[in-house]
């Protein structure tokens, strides 16, 4: 079994943003289909790595409760993103990616 302990090790390690959070479980088993849109306050930007951190408020469509999470972003939400600001955002279907925001 030590195989497969170690394989679980190397997913844990390239688990992608998504994993960051505790506070709500694994996105894989969300439906595929449209987008998700929730609202909140931006608190942070890295432009660098591409990420906009959002304490964002309860996500029904996700089952998400309110929460301060670190959203991969799209060239566009990462611009619009100026921490401070309170938002209206939306995200893909699995919840991993914030696509827009205003
Ligand atoms: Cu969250």
């Amino acid at each position: 079994m030590k195989f497969a302990l170690i394989l679980a090790g190397a997913l844990a390690i390239a688990a992608p943003a998504a994993a960051q959070h505790e506070g709500h479980g694994a996105t894989s088993a969300k439906p595929a289909a449209g987008v998700v849109q929730g609202t909140g306050t931006v608190k942070g930007v890295n432009a660098k790595a591409g990420t906009v951190t959002l304490h964002h408020g309860p996500i029904a469509a996700l089952k998400w409760p309110a929460m301060t999470m670190t959203f991969k972003a799209t060239p566009e939400a990462l611009q619009a993103a100026k921490t401070g600001k309170s938002v209206t955002f939306t995200l893909n279907a699995a919840g991993d990616q914030l696509l827009s925001l205003r």
